[in-house]
């Protein structure tokens, strides 16, 4: 195990410098990294100091560092968590034999595509979030959204260093259009849907890093199962810095949850449907927050794939790709017997039908995903009912909003209700996010710049980064 090498160009625990093709090759992609960076990252902020942490090393304990630095000089690395000693492949027709540490020919095809993928959605999200420190609702919450741009740059970092190690000309070609696609573009937009979805406001922000990250801890921990190792080892190390942007979504939203209701109470606005009152406070209501979970959630069970799906179990049989916290289950991890329940339209109803197992991955990583959600909910909800408020929020049915799987022709209530298409034309607007409620977010955006101060709209947080107070200077504003 190499320890991490901070005194070249680009920090790594790969012994890149024994490496002279591999590290000209990246040395080559370095320089339009920054260009794509300067040209599509947090806009207007390149040269302020942030309050950024920086991967330093790989070890559970002391792995992170925390500093005043300027973005375009923050060290991405490439960082592999460390080799497990004599590690099998755990699931799949592999199952047993040691783990591949250079890319096996037959699924050579399979492995460059999910990397791809993968690698695809993290300069998107970058690139999604570009103007929202125009409008940050406090320093706090500016260093936040940054330190997540950053560590998603590292991430594609990661997966740029796996296509130029293992795939030769192919691997550079696509680590190239890997800066050429752009979120929401006509002709090159990104590869999976929510990554072409704009995010606008502070809200959106907030309910992509619960969703939609929580999607990326998923698919890097299934990921993280692989029978190729290096993909492997380096998601562990990308799991190390997801919690963190599923926090800043968590508690974003409920900080926003826990001013309108503290507001709400302050000012006896008894109704929590009085969106008018409620709006008339600078304060964003529960019922348009639902609807933000109803977009959020739905946009992203999209980016599982279809539940039944044969890529999935090639990837699964082949040891490419695991199911959820594959080693810690028991069963035989080869599913050749097994059947799992997945929703189906069945005669037009929604129903459970007990499929091969293998068919049924994608399924299984959703469930485990939607019971995460859950969970997010219930703090929410917590919040809301400490203030004695009557209301709860709740995530809607699997197969609402649909465009992708099972579900992707049928419309459906977020009850779950099979419902006739003029229905949903006719209600669409009450599950959904408006246009007026998006144009009433943006009204709140002001920025928030003075060190300790909130908007109106979000509650301070309850503690601050790294030690410091929630009114620390995170940002040094020139
Ligand atoms: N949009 O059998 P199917 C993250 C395509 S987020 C467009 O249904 P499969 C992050 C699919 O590619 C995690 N196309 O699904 C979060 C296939 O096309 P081809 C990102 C879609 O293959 C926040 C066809 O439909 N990582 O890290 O089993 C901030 C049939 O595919 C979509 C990964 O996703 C869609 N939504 O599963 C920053 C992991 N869904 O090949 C970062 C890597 C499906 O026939 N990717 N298609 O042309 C995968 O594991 C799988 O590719 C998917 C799809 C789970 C995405």
């Amino acid at each position: 195990m190499t320890s991490v090498d901070y005194s070249t160009l680009i920090p790594n625990n790969v012994d890149l410098a024994s490496d002279r093709r591999l590290q000209r090759a990246l040395e080559k992609w370095y320089p339009n990294f920054i260009q794509w960076w300067l040209d599509m990252g947090p806009d207007g902020f390149q040269d302020v100091e942030v309050y950024l942490r920086t991967a330093i090393d790989v070890d559970r304990d002391g792995w992170a560092k925390f500093g005043y630095v300027r973005m375009p000089e923050y060290r991405w690395g490439i960082l592999l968590a460390p080799a497990q000693e004599d590690r099998r492949i755990a699931f799949g027709q592999h199952k047993g034999e040691p783990v591949w540490q250079e890319v096996p020919g037959e699924y050579r095809a399979l492995l460059r595509r999910l990397i791809v993928i993968q690698g695809d959605t993290e300069p998107a999200s970058v690139e999604q979030q570009r103007y929202l420190g125009k409008t940050a609702p406090s320093l706090y919450d500016m260093r936040n959204l940054f330190q997540v741009n950053v560590e998603e740059g590292r991430h594609l970092w990661a997966m740029v260093y796996l296509l130029h190690n293992y795939f030769g000309r192919d691997g550079r070609e696509e680590a190239e259009d890997l800066l050429q696609r752009r979120s929401g573009h006509q002709d090159r937009p990104r590869i999976l849907g929510a990554f072409n979805e704009p995010t606008p406001d502070w809200l959106s922000f907030f309910m992509f890093t619960t969703f939609t990250d929580r999607d990326g801890k998923m698919q890097l921990e299934s990921l993280s199962q692989s029978g190729f190792d290096p993909l492997s080892r380096t998601c562990r190390f990308m799991l190390t810095e997801e919690g963190h942007h599923m926090f800043v979504g968590r508690t974003g939203v409920e900080r926003i949850v826990a001013r309108t209701c503290q507001l709400m109470q302050e000012n006896r606005i008894a109704d929590p449907v009085d969106v008018t009152a409620v709006r008339n406070l600078g304060l964003i209501d529960l019922p348009t927050i639902q609807r933000k979970i109803n977009f959020h959630f739905s946009v992203t069970l999209d980016l599982f794939g279809s539940e039944v799906s044969t890529n999935a179990a090639n990837a699964f049989n082949a040891g490419i790709k695991g199911r959820y916290r594959e080693i810690h289950l028991k069963d035989d991890h080869q599913l050749h017997n097994d059947s799992y329940p997945v929703m189906q339209l069945v005669d037009g109803k929604i129903t459970e039908v007990q499929l091969p197992a293998i068919n049924a991955v994608n399924a299984r990583l959703c469930d485990d995903y939607i019971n995460e959600c859950e969970n997010v909910l219930k703090r929410w909800n917590r919040t809301i009912a400490n203030q004695d408020i009557n209301f709860e929020l709740s995530l809607p049915h699997r197969a609402f909003n649909r465009k992708i799987g099972e579900f992707d022709e049928v419309s459906v209530a977020p009850s779950g209700e099979v419902i006739p298409e003029q229905q949903w034309l006719a209600e669409q607007s009450t599950w959904l996010p408006t246009q007026s409620d998006n144009d009433f977010i943006l009204s709140l955006m002001k920025p928030e710049l003075e060190p300790g101060r909130f908007a109106q709209w979000i509650a301070p947080p309850k503690a601050g980064v790294d030690g410091k107070p929630a009114g620390y200077q995170y940002v040094k504003l020139a």
